[in-house]
C-alpha cells in the first residue's frame, strides 16, 4: 500500500481519557488544515458496530476467550479495508480510539491468549498496517475505573476484577517500552488540557514530516 495520510492511534485502560483526548486532538489537527478520519474499535463500520454491540453485551457472559479474539479482529480487517486504508491512501490522517495493542493487552495480557497467535492474526487482518504513532494514556487501574463508574451498568469487559485490568495495563506498559520509536506514553492522571498538550507535543514530528 502506498500510504501518504497519517495513522494515529489511542489506547490505554478503561477510563483513562481517551475519547476526551480524541476530541481534543481532532480539533487541534483540523486548525492545522489536516483532514482527518475519526474511528473506534472495536467498530467504526456497520459490521464493526454490529461486532461492538455484542462483543460489549453483559449477557454474553459465556463468550469464549478464543471467539472474543476473532471477533475483535473480525472488526479491525474490516475496519482497515474499509476506512483505514482507503482514507491514508487518499492522504488523510486516522484517529483510532485503540487499534490492535489493545487485542495484546486485553486479550492477551487480560485473558492470556498467545502473543504469538495474536501476532500471527494481527499480520493477516491488518494486512502490514500499524499506526506511526500510538499514544498510551497510563493511568493506575483504582483511578480509570473511579472515573468510569459514573456511567451506569458496566458492560461485559468492565465486569472483570481489577486483576484483569492490571495485566492489561501490564502487558500495554511492556509494548511501549518494547516499542519506544511508535509509542508515546502520558500519564493520563494530569488534567484534560496537560494531557492533551502532551499529545500534541507527541505530534509534532509528523506534523513537521506532513508540512515537507
Ligand atoms: N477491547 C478489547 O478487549 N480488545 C480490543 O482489541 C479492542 C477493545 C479494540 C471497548 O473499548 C472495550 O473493548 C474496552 C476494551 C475492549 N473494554 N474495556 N474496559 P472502548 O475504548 O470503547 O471502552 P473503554 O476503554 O471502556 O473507554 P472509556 O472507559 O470510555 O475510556 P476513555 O475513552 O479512555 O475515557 P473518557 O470517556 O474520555 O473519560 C472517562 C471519564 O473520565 C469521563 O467522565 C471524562 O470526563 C473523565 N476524564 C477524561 N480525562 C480526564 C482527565 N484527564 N482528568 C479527569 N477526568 C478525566
Amino acid at each position: 500500500m502506498n500510504l501518504r495520510g497519517r495513522f494515529i492511534s489511542l489506547e490505554g485502560g478503561e477510563g483513562a481519557g481517551k475519547s476526551t483526548l480524541l476530541t481534543g486532538l481532532r480539533d487541534h489537527l483540523a486548525g492545522q488544515g489536516i483532514d482527518l478520519v475519526q474511528t473506534r474499535e472495536p467498530g467504526g463500520t456497520r459490521l464493526g458496530e454490529a461486532l461492538r454491540t455484542l462483543l460489549l453485551d453483559p449477557a454474553l457472559g459465556g463468550l469464549s476467550a478464543e471467539s472474543e479474539l476473532l471477533m475483535m479482529f473480525a472488526s479491525r480487517a474490516q475496519l482497515v479495508r474499509e476506512r483505514i486504508a482507503p482514507a491514508l491512501e487518499a492522504g488523510q490522517w486516522v484517529l483510532c480510539d485503540r487499534f490492535a495493542d489493545a487485542s495484546y493487552a486485553y486479550q492477551g495480557g487480560g485473558r492470556g491468549q498467545p502473543m504469538e497467535r495474536i501476532a500471527s492474526l494481527e499480520s493477516w487482518a491488518c494486512a502490514g498496517l500499524a499506526p506511526d504513532l500510538t499514544l498510551l494514556l497510563d493511568l493506575p487501574v483504582a483511578a480509570g475505573r473511579a472515573r468510569a463508574a459514573g456511567r451506569g451498568e458496566a458492560d461485559r469487559i468492565e465486569a472483570e476484577a481489577d486483576a484483569f485490568f492490571e495485566r492489561v495495563r501490564a502487558t500495554y506498559r511492556a509494548r511501549a517500552l518494547a516499542e519506544p520509536r511508535r509509542f508515546r506514553m502520558i500519564d493520563a492522571g494530569g488534567t484534560p488540557q496537560q494531557v492533551l498538550h502532551e499529545a500534541i507535543a507527541a505530534l509534532q514530528p509528523l506534523l513537521r514530516e506532513a508540512s515537507r
